[in-house]
């Protein structure tokens, strides 16, 4: 019985000295170094590519990130369960990121950058946090502790998820029938949606046009659901003040794509959060034992929702 790794190599190093220390009874083992296939039960994957359907013995897949759209689904056979990573690194990271764009958008930190520049000095009038409002797209385990800390500063919070939810303090919508009223009251827009079929091409022209004029964006989910073109007109036009990417589509984004050199954009290399080796061993840990006394594993994702 043996435990497969196959991502980021250094980061599987981490994994195995882990596991070496509270597992040391299941063999770890990092791709593509897999021994005899028959004995793998359990793999952790960015992305399994044949691995699903070529392990004979595999029980569970496990995904090293918080998402599971890497995954090609149609090739891991339906019996296997599928589990995503749920770990407190990757919701304290992402809180970390969230928070930051959202108060250098709120502070006004992309005029005064422009304002450097220019070396401008120029103070701007500035507005309560009780007056800006913040909304979420994504509800889950990232969207609910990003506006838990957003709350914090006062913010007028809210959050827009598929199925109806109860979050103290923040007004909650769902549905796609909600989602126009959802985008006129939100000045800044995070996105924190898993990508599927229903949320790919999502951050586009109708999105733009329902926001409020001057709002922003801070997008965190994945880069096919950003319409890059109509964001540049978004951008251009004026529609939409500054746009925060940490995704974007294509991953890398190509040197002399026009959103490098937008004024009002800024991007960072998808590291808003990442999962920490040591919680993830954790949780991995944890799923494995549940898994073995039959019970439900954290995170084991729905095949037919996508997430
Ligand atoms: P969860 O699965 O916990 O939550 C997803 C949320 O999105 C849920 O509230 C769900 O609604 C909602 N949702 C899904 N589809 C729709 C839809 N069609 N319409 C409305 N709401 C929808 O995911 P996480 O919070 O853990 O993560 C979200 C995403 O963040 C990940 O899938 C990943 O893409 C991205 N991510 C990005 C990282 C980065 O570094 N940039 C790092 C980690 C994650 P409901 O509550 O009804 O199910
Ligand atoms: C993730 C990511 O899904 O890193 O964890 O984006």
């Amino acid at each position: 019985m043996t435990f497969l790794y196959k991502a980021d190599p250094a980061r599987g190093a981490k994994w195995a000295a882990r596991f070496a220390q509270l597992a040391p009874e299941l063999p770890f083992r990092v791709w593509p170094d897999i021994g005899d296939p028959a004995e793998i039960r359990y793999l952790a994957a960015w992305t399994p590519d044949d691995l699903a359907e070529t392990l004979p013995n595999l029980e569970v897949i496990f995904s090293v990130g918080a998402g599971v759209d890497q995954f090609d689904l149609t090739r891991v056979p339906p019996h296997l369960p599928v589990v995503r990573m749920i770990e407190p690194g990757i919701v304290e990271g992402m809180v970390e990121y969230v928070t930051e764009a959202v108060l250098a958008v709120h502070r006004d930190l992309f005029d005064y950058a422009l304002q450097q520049q220019a070396q401008v000095w120029k103070a701007l009038p500035v507005r309560a946090a009780s007056g800006r409002r913040i909304g979420v797209l994504g509800l889950g385990m990232l969207g609910t502790a990003v506006l838990e800390r957003l709350r914090l500063f006062s913010f007028a919070c809210a959050g827009w998820s598929r199925s109806a939810r109860q979050i103290e303090g923040v007004e909650c919508y769902a549905g796609e029938a909600s989602l126009d009223t959802f985008l006129a009251r939100t000045d800044i827009l995070v996105c924190l949606l898993p990508l599927t079929d229903a949320t790919r091409g999502l951050l586009g022209r109708r999105v733009y046009a329902a926001l409020p004029d001057g709002a922003s964006l801070v997008h965190v989910g994945r880069g096919p659901q950003l319409n890059t073109s109509d964001l540049l007109d978004a951008l251009t036009s004026g529609r939409l003040r500054n746009a925060v990417l940490d995704v974007t589509d294509p991953e890398p984004l190509p040197a002399g794509h026009p959103l490098w050199t937008q004024p009002r954009v800024r991007i960072t290399p998808h590291i808003a959060s990442a999962t920490r080796p040591d919680g993830a061993v954790d949780a991995v840990l944890a799923n494995l034992r549940r898994h073995r006394a039959g019970q439900p594993m954290h995170g084991q994702i729905d095949r037919t929702r996508g997430y």
